[in-house]
């Protein structure tokens, strides 16, 4: 029989390659959503028309809904990808996130462990935990964080390490930032291949952008799905992180972003006042107070050593194929008049 997967937050980025991946490896796959007023299919339609993973609508802010969604499906093994996942938003909706990234993990481990004491369950935790602690982070690195969304994430990973205490099958995947063409619009890899595209193409004249000093090791989304599903496949429930080692400034995505699409830039003044310049002396990047947020993690940078060791797990793909990889999925959408 085939194994039966439950993935929250199936609509998203990371849910839609992980139920590629899944499906791929023979399991039954049903995803829990929201409804939202918003198209929430576009990263899954082709999967949903074709009939290869099935929808159940329901909310990590709702117990009865979670419970129904397990009982309908009785999953072998669940993963968590649902979240308030923009850390700058959570500065803002600090009682929603909460309740999403830590509640809905409550409410989830303890339904599924009253459902099923033996389902495995996979948690999406984050780099942000780790906040100001310095890089390289590992999985004994201690957790600073500086955000709701990084504080709410920190106690439904200790969650997490109480229900493994139970005897339950619990994983937390600490991952690193993780990117790709079906990244949300409002992340700043995402954010600037589509609008660095739409001035290559004349479609915009200025992008506006926040801390160009902050450091992050940013990998490909794809290459993260294998890693939450051999985690899940291990002899026992562990923590692990999952990252490249290596790390970028936000300035240094702009420049690579540019150089893939042959833009030239340089920079001008310091500061607020800083500026990318662009040809024939033309602004092109702006920096602008509202992209900063009110407490930064400076500096991320990964040691998966043990997800090495252990899973046989590295990325695949580097930092200059993903953003190659991103502006190319860019261009055809702007250009080709599927997206604007
Ligand atoms: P992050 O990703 O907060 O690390 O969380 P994001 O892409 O939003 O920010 C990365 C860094 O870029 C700086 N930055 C900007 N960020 C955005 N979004 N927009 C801007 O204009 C901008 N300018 C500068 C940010 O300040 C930050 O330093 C992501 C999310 O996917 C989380 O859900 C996940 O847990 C972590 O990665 C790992």
């Amino acid at each position: 029989m085939k194994k039966k997967v439950l993935i929250t937050g199936i609509t998203g980025q990371d849910g839609s390659y992980l139920a590629e991946f899944l499906l791929d490896k023979g399991y039954e796959v049903f995803g829990f959503m929201r409804r939202t007023s918003t198209d929430p299919f576009i990263r899954i339609e082709d999967l949903y028309v074709k009939g290869k993973i099935k929808l159940i609508y329901g909310n990590m802010r709702d117990l009865p809904t979670i419970e129904r969604a397990l009982s309908e499906v009785n999953p072998d093994e669940i993963y968590n990808l649902a979240a308030q996942s923009h850390v700058g938003v959570s500065f803002e909706c600090p009682d929603e996130t909460f309740d999403i990234n830590h509640k809905g993990v409550e409410r989830l481990l303890a339904a599924a462990f009253a459902q099923n004491p033996r389902v495995k369950v996979y948690q999406a935790s984050t780099s942000e935990m780790f906040g100001t602690t310095p890089p390289p982070q590992s999985e004994a690195s201690p957790f600073v964080p500086v955000s709701p969304y990084g504080e709410a994430k920190l106690k439904a990973h200790r969650l997490i390490g109480d229900y493994r205490k139970k005897g339950m099958f619990a994983v937390s995947g600490i991952l690193f930032n993780h990117e790709s063409p079906r990244r949300g619009k409002h992340f700043v890899t995402r954010k600037l291949t589509h609008s660095l595209v739409k001035l290559k193409l004349g479609l915009q004249d200025v992008v506006r952008i926040g801390n160009l000093e902050a450091k992050r090791d940013w990998g490909f989304a794809g290459d993260y799905a294998e890693a939450m599903w051999l985690m899940m496949q291990a002899e026992g429930p562990g923590d692990y992180v999952i990252a490249t080692g290596t790390s970028h400034t936000v300035r240094e995505l702009v420049e690579a972003v540019c150089e893939e699409l042959g833009l030239p830039i340089h920079w001008q003044d310091t500061g607020l006042e800083e500026r990318g310049i662009g040809q024939g002396g033309k602004v092109i990047v702006e920096v602008s107070k509202r992209h900063f947020r009110p407490h930064e993690v400076n500096s991320l940078r990964g040691d998966s050593a043990k997800a090495l060791r252990e899973l046989g797990w590295r990325p695949k793909v580097s930092f200059r194929e993903l953003i190659k990889m991103m502006v190319e999925s860019d261009l055809r959408l702007i250009a080709g008049g599927t997206e604007h």
